[in-house]
């Protein structure tokens, strides 16, 4: 119990350090600093016995959540799913309520209204999109039922106890700012960029389109297109296979806003002869770094892959807790991530004025990844 208060309190010293001088909450994750000085992660694993005894329901009641969980759309998504049924389980005296909406906005509402029908104890939401979410959080509130937001924001309702993630728009800036120092490095003076972004209305798409659009326009870059590949491997593949079509012999970097897409924007990139990676005439920014992804960072076919952490589920535990014993959790909390790069040519990149370590990917790194 205390090594996880300690964490608990760390995490929540380190976010408000990091938190502080931030302007409303709809734009606080834009505004806060890099991505290196975040949460650290509850210090126990969640099949801890003494985690076991720690938890809400070791009073023996049963605790009720409902989570409406985007799809299933990439590995993020499955590792981000994992790490709620494994933290959530009835082994740790959890009832995990689990709606895979399919990327369905409508799908989403109804899902929450549904809980709120069951009235569960708790309700986790990662919003699809931004938007709309204020009349269904109210009924939320007036049930009387916490929501705890995980990984993507809300950006016109603060009637939620606390958010779990990542900050996009860091993510952005920080493959805005790997792109300028490695084409210093290797003499490229022309940036014409192509980008596959994520689905429309997420705001992990929105971080990491205006991100990456800052830097391009403050380094003179041009952004040839940038369009939906829906966060999958078809989505990749067909907007750059397209891409491949409209703009042959133009771009020479490719933008996938996920791990998923850049596999799509490999296989099409592939087909019609284009060569890509650390030996290639295209260099491929990916964002996500999970396990696969890294792999290709590994092999040279992705030159970097800026992590966005799925492992919310501990940190949600934590919130949990801190509700169930009349606490007031913090209303925000960052995930810890890195930076990932196949060349041991540029050791670091400073992003929002902090100076965040770029990691070369080994077998151990990925041997470790979610
Ligand atoms: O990058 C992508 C997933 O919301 C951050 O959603 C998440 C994104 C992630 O489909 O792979």
């Amino acid at each position: 119990m205390k090594r996880k208060l300690i964490g608990l309190l760390l995490c929540v010293a380190m976010t408000a350090t990091m938190l502080s001088g931030c302007g409303s909450k709809g734009d606080a994750p834009a505004d806060a600093p890099a991505a290196d000085a975040p949460a650290e992660a509850p210090a126990e694993s969640s099949d801890d016995a003494e985690a076991d005894a720690d938890a809400p329901a070791a009073s023996g009641d049963v605790i009720t959540i409902g989570f409406a969980q985007v799809g299933h759309e990439s590995d993020w998504r499955t590792a981000s799913t994992k790490s709620c049924q494994d933290v959530f389980s009835a082994e740790n005296g959890y009832d995990l309520q689990f709606v895979d909406c399919d990327n369905d906005s409508a799908v989403q509402l109804e899902a929450v209204r549904g809980f709120i029908e069951q009235d569960v104890d708790y309700i986790i939401i990662d919003p699809i999109v931004s938007t709309g979410w204020d009349t269904v959080l109210t009924e939320c509130e007036d049930a009387g039922i916490p929501v705890i937001i995980i990984d993507r924001t809300i950006e016109d309702s603060d009637k939620y106890v606390s958010w779990v993630g990542s900050n996009f728009k860091t993510e952005g800036l920080a493959a805005g700012e790997w792109l300028k120092a490695y084409a210093a490095e290797k003499g490229i003076t022309e940036i014409n960029a192509l980008v596959i972004e994520g689905s429309t209305g997420a705001s992990a798409t929105i971080g990491r389109t205006e991100g990456f659009k800052e830097i391009a326009d403050r380094e003179g870059w041009t952004i040839v297109d940038s369009q939906s590949g829906d966060f999958t491997q078809d989505g990749g593949a067909e907007v750059m296979e397209s891409y491949c079509k409209s703009y042959e012999g133009k771009f020479n970097v490719v933008v996938c806003q996920n791990d998923n897409e850049a596999f799509g924007a490999m296989d099409a990139m592939k087909q019609a002869g284009v060569s890509y990676g650390v030996n290639g005439d295209v260099i491929l920014i990916s964002f996500d770094a999970c396990t696969a992804g890294l792999e290709f960072v590994k092999s040279g076919d992705i030159n970097a892959d800026f992590e966005c952490n799925p492992l919310a589920a501990p940190f949600v535990e934590e919130v949990i807790k801190t509700l169930a014993s009349g606490g007031t959790p913090e209303k925000e909390v960052y995930m810890e991530e890195h930076w990932f790069v196949n060349e041991d040519i540029i050791s670091s990149i400073e992003v929002n004025g902090e100076t965040q370590n770029l990691t070369v990917v080994t077998d151990d790194i990925i041997a470790a990844q979610y």
